[in-house]
């Protein structure tokens, strides 16, 4: 009904009669609503120091692990329930070790049901330095050193990349990757990836995951 009354009362400004009371009021509910949508963001998955083991099985990147405030994993089923309900967007941020930051940005981010693979849906990549890493991860299953559904027949890319993620055939992102402090030449792949901000055997600093309602 309220969105009702201001769609109403929004037309009814673009014709400049609205009294200065109400545009004040107006302007106050989208500021509102802007703060309470800052207040629903998720921090789903966070790398920062390497406390944190992230080689785990199934039942824990279905369950969640890790503390809220440091290294950290929501879980599969936590992701689920909250974007099969509302639409949500994401955004990644990423620091590697010379302080240098970046992030990438999507519009509609969701994943389905455990019964189709936690299967991951992303889309409407917006540009903040990174890249688009995650293009390629968009519809594949996740999977987990003991639970392989990526697409390469022959190999477990979570086993071959020592992480558990969306994989394809194998990955351009490795976000739950091994924590390598940093570039090592002789590693490829199996870090905290990024791939289209810095290479294969580039393992970041920080790397965050976090999604939030997209305002109706
Ligand atoms: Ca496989």
């Amino acid at each position: 009904m309220m969105d009702v009354v201001f769609l109403v009362f929004s037309v009814v400004s673009v014709f400049g009669v609205l009294p200065r009371w109400l545009k004040v009021l107006l302007f106050l509910r989208m500021v509102f609503q802007q703060t309470a949508l800052m207040f629903m963001l998720e921090v789903i998955q966070r790398r920062m120091d390497g406390s944190v083991n992230f080689y785990r099985p199934w039942k824990h990147y279905k369950k969640g692990f890790g503390n809220k405030y440091g290294e950290y994993w929501l879980g599969l089923e936590n992701i689920y329930q909250l974007t099969h309900k509302r639409k949500y967007e994401l955004k990644v941020d990423l620091q590697d070790f010379d302080g240098a930051t970046a992030f990438a940005r999507y519009s509609s981010f969701s994943i389905d049901s455990e019964a189709e693979g936690y299967k991951l849906h992303v889309s409407g990549f917006i540009n903040g330095g990174a890249g688009d890493s995650l293009a390629t991860h968009n519809g594949q299953k996740f999977s987990t050193f003991d639970k392989d559904q990526d697409s390469y027949a022959e190999r477990n890319c979570a086993k071959l990349y020592l992480g558990a993620f969306w994989y394809s055939n194998c990955h351009h992102a490795n976000p739950n990757g091994i924590y390598l402090w940093g570039r090592d030449g002789t590693y490829s792949g199996i870090g905290n990836v990024w791939q289209h901000w810095r290479p294969h055997d580039h393992s970041l600093k920080y790397i965050a995951m976090k999604i939030r309602p997209v305002a109706k």
